[in-house]
């Protein structure tokens, strides 16, 4: 490898690189030969599906130039390199993310309108790739971007899933699960790696033999069940730069070895049946988000992939290092996205002591240097704990080293704290009880060098709750905060080009530079007295608020009007986020109006004095076991039949569910939101990461003071959001106070109530779990508490909107509400996903971007 030289100039990849994407007449040349050979078809035979594969498979060609070019010159730089190890990459679509990154979308749209297609058009037949549920899987999915945009050696590390997150039917207002295949077509993004193998074993037993060498005795685990893991890589293209990364994603293959014990006894079906089973690893994402299920399955889907993984890395490391495991750590930093990879830190350990030799202490101090651990969420219902007894079937060698980690690490426990007694049962990773388990999140901390939380107040709570022994145990130090962002390239850029481009031209910045500054938004307040700007901003919105008019329409057959102001919900169906405090604002509200109207109010009055228009419009998937989520997803759906089409209400009020709720819905959805609601009971939402989008694309926030939501508010200033509801530090109190002097419903949320009861909104059995819940099961996430200061906080802002059917001139709605809206957006640098990995490289990776 040390005669590797990088590569300089024009190399003939990079001059096809530059041609494929800049060159109308290349990239058309290209278009027709994949059409003819790829696809075997021919231009008359050619639909905009067909359009979509060829096209792809040229803008690819050009991205694996790059991506090689990135991979050599990585290898020959020999420096540190971070691996992301996600169960989940919401990645959406691709190409048309990859167009705008090598800059070469205006070329690709020239050159499908000469041969007759529209680039639109054409992007739309992509699948999303959705495998991921929700905030963390498209977290990690922004992560690659920024580590590509900011130039880092950054390899993402994950499942190839047949399946991703299901496809979302409505039927009569019920959330049904269809699947999602979404490689029916085969995938141009997708690189398989055939050649690239790696067996993975499983079950089996450990026993102990004479090392022959050392003379000591040593520990051998020979596995019952072997699987092979295939690689697919994804390049990952950074904006502006050549740098280009590899997600690598597995797949489930059955070995090609053959159980002849079994074949020989004539039972050849079963034989290759069992074989044919591997596969079923990598089939299907599980559709819970932040919540723990416990299933065989899928602790055989993270040990696959974790195994995979390090074999991958260590293969990479040895290949320049040979076994100087002195220098692992300086060239490798994995970062563990939530307990998921968890079984690394075990793996590792093992792969150095059992198959490298190397002494517990010096594994050991190895292991935890190159480790750091993210956390999400601070509910426990979402902590895994695997039951020892399925550890020790499956994994037999890794839960022995568990219980090795655990013994060393109490013994330093019972030192430092030798009068706590309680201490040890508290912190030990195995929970004893009725089922042993392993606490995946205290072995995550023990073997990690740091660990994060995903927003200030997050990071603040995990270490005065869920992790506080570990921070008497470890110090303050091994404990940071790290707040999540977002890629403005996809969620500006892409989702809203008007917008982008507006301020490019305000920031006299042709180029997009500030996709990667984005600190230069701030650029923008400038503008904020310019009458002409806040009018041109306010036009984009309308545009945007169109396109989402077009997009429910098609969906739903609900007839929006665009006037109004857009109200939007979307994100996973959870308890903790609170959708259900939201339908039931809206019943309120349309309640009262109906009121209103019977006592002789006219609907123009109403709009006057009243309420103003508007839509409140919800998306969002529920696991498909959460009943209480769907049943939350069949309220708002009959809330919706009844409001709609009540005839006297017109456009003061429509509610609407889009079904599917995608990453590629969301980058319609987000750009056309005049308000959107992070409304979960405080303490709950670790970060949020749908918030900054929101308020990067000009949308203000009702919100609760939780999450990033805390730092929004500093960055764009509290006269920009709408606060309101309790503080996280009286949430254990309240909640105390529910159970043991029961749940005041408020008169407002009575009457909502009432109206459920009466069967307005169809059967109201259907609804019985969710008001009790909140009536006379402790109303857990505050629903009581927040009701009235919500609808207060609806009050005051829509004040601001303006808009009183006439009430408010238009120059009134610019100048207070448009203004907000841009000295949001002005605000948002902070929120760039680029941030977050310059953090994590400086504080807890140890890496430096290499200079192109
Ligand atoms: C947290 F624990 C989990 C989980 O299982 N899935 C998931 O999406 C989310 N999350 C948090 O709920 C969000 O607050 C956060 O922004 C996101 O992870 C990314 O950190």
């Amino acid at each position: 490898y040390s005669q590797l030289k990088p590569l300089n100039g024009n190399h003939h990849g990079q001059d096809l690189e530059s041609k494929l994407v800049h060159d109308r007449g290349a990239f058309e040349e290209s278009f027709v030969r994949h059409v003819e050979t790829t696809l075997a078809r021919n231009m008359y035979n050619c639909d905009n599906l067909a359009a979509y594969q060829a096209a792809s498979s040229t803008v690819r060609d050009a991205l694996l130039v790059d991506w090689a070019n990135t991979q050599q010159k990585q290898t020959v730089h020999n420096g540190k390199r971070v691996y992301y190890l996600s169960l989940e990459f919401l990645m959406g679509r691709a190409m048309d993310n990859a167009l705008i990154n090598l800059k070469g979308r205006d070329n690709a749209a020239a050159a499908l309108s000469d041969l007759g297609f529209n680039l639109e058009d054409v992007l739309d037949q992509e699948p999303d790739a959705a495998l991921g549920n929700g905030g963390l899987g498209r977290l990690a999915a922004c992560f690659v971007d920024s580590l590509s945009s900011k130039n880092y050696s950054g390899w993402g590390y994950g499942l190839n899933y047949q399946y991703g997150i299901f496809k979302q039917k409505i039927i009569d207002g019920y959330q049904v699960e269809t699947p999602d295949y979404w490689l029916k077509y085969s995938n141009p993004w997708e690189i398989d790696r055939k050649e690239i193998q790696i067996p993975v074993d499983f079950y089996g037993h450990v026993y102990e033999d004479y090392d022959p060498n050392s003379g000591k005795p040593k520990k051998i685990w020979s596995g019952g069940e072997r699987v092979l893991a295939v690689a697919a890589d994804f390049p990952i293209p950074g904006y502006n730069t050549d740098n280009t990364n590899n997600l690598r994603l597995w797949n489930a293959k059955p070995t090609h070895e053959f159980d002849f014990t079994k074949f020989n006894a004539g039972d050849y079906q079963q034989s290759v049946g069992a074989q044919q089973r591997a596969e079923s690893i990598t089939a299907v994402l599980y559709p819970n988000d932040n919540f723990y299920s416990g299933k065989e399955l899928r602790l055989k889907q993270q040990y696959f992939w974790v195994a995979a993984s390090l074999h991958d890395i260590v293969r990479r490391f040895k290949k320049t290092n040979k076994s100087q495991w002195e220098k692992f750590p300086e060239q490798v930093a994995i970062q563990l996205n939530d307990t998921h990879p968890t079984l690394a830190i075990v793996e590792l350990q093992r792969v150095l002591v059992d198959l490298e030799g190397l002494e517990w202490d010096h594994a050991w101090s190895i292991v935890t240097r190159v480790f750091a651990y993210t956390n999400h969420t601070v509910m426990t219902e979402a902590l895994e704990k695997w039951p020892v007894d399925l550890v020790g079937r499956l994994l037999p060698r890794h839960l022995e080293i568990i219980y090795d980690i655990n013994f060393f690490f109490l013994k330093d426990v019972e030192h430092k704290f030798p009068d706590d007694r309680d201490i040890l049962g508290r912190v030990s990773i195995i929970e004893e009880g009725n089922e042993k388990s392993v606490r995946m999140a205290y072995l995550a901390i023990i073997g990690s060098h740091k660990v994060n939380g995903v927003a200030e107040l997050h990071s603040e709570l995990i270490q005065t709750t869920i992790f506080k022994d570990f921070v008497r145990v470890f110090g303050k130090d091994r404990f940071t905060n790290v707040t999540n962002g977002i890629t403005p390239r996809r969620w500006l850029r892409q989702a809203n080009p008007q917008l982008a481009k507006l301020i490019s031209e305000k920031l006299n910045d042709p180029n997009y530079e500030y996709l990667t500054n984005l600190g230069n938004l701030k650029k923008l307040e400038k503008f904020i007295d310019d009458d002409e700007f806040l009018t041109k901003w306010d036009a984009i919105k309308f545009h945007n608020k169109r396109r989402l008019t077009a997009l429910v329409k098609e969906e739903t057959g609900i007839e929006l009007d665009p006037t109004v102001l857009f109200d939007v919900q979307v994100k996973r169906i959870h308890e903790y986020k609170r959708q259900q405090l939201n339908i039931f604002a809206v019943i309120y509200r349309y309640l009262r109006i109906k009121e209103l109207l019977a006592s002789g109010v006219s609907i123009d009055e109403i709009k006057l004095k009243h309420y103003i228009s508007k839509a409140s419009i919800f998306g969002g998937k529920a696991a498909p076991g959460y009943y209480m989520a769907k049943t939350i997803i069949h309220l708002i759906n009959k809330v919706g039949d009844v409001v709609n089409n009540d005839p006297e209400i017109g456009n003061l009020l429509k509610v609407v569910f889009i079904p599917d709720y995608n990453v590629s819905k969301a980058e319609i959805i987000t750009p056309a939101s005049d308000l959107s609601n992070h409304i979960s009971t405080a303490g709950t939402e670790a970060s949020g990461t749908s918030n900054m989008k929101f308020a990067l694309n000009g949308g203000l926030i009702i919100g609760t003071v939780d999450g990033a939501n805390v730092e929004i508010t500093r960055e764009i200033g509290e006269d920009n959001i709408f606060l309101f509801g309790n503080l996280s530090e009286s949430v254990e109190e309240i909640r105390h106070k529910h159970i043991y002097e029961g749940v005041q419903i408020p008169e407002t949320l009575q009457k909502v109530f009432d109206s459920i009861e009466s069967g307005a909104f169809g059967n109201p059995e259907e609804y019985k779990v969710l008001l009790d819940g909140i009536r006379y099961h402790g109303d857990h996430y505050l629903v009581s508490d927040d009701f009235d200061l919500f609808l207060d906080a609806h009050i005051k802002l829509e004040k601001v909107f303006g808009h009183h059917g006439g009430d408010a001139s238009d120059k009134d709605h610019l100048h207070r509400w448009v203004k907000k809206s841009v000295l949001s957006v002005a605000n948002m640098g902070f929120f760039s996903s680029d941030r977050c990995i310059d953090e994590y490289a400086e504080n807890i990776w140890n890496i430096e971007p290499l200079n192109q």
